[in-house]
């Protein structure tokens, strides 16, 4: 397993907070997913084999957000 900190813009409220939460631990390969509002980050322990940072990163912009790889 490894574990990324990972920067989310455009998150508002809870509910985004949520959302981004959902969006990264229907990943295959995501083990957990833990998003904070205030620092605007989401930190994730994921099975580098199954899925990429880019891969956690493109899945937070489909779901509308922006992310980037700190
Ligand atoms: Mo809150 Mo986020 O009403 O897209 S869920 S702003």
């Amino acid at each position: 397993m490894s574990e990324v900190t990972i920067k989310v813009a455009g998150m508002s409220c809870g509910g985004c907070v949520r959302n981004v939460t959902g969006v990264l631990q229907a990943l295959p390969g995501v083990e957990r997913a833990e998003v904070s509002l205030e620092a605007g980050e989401a930190k994730v322990v994921f099975d580098p084999a199954k899925v990429s940072v880019e891969g956690l990163c493109q899945a937070v912009d489909d779901a509308g957000f922006e992310a980037a790889s700190a």
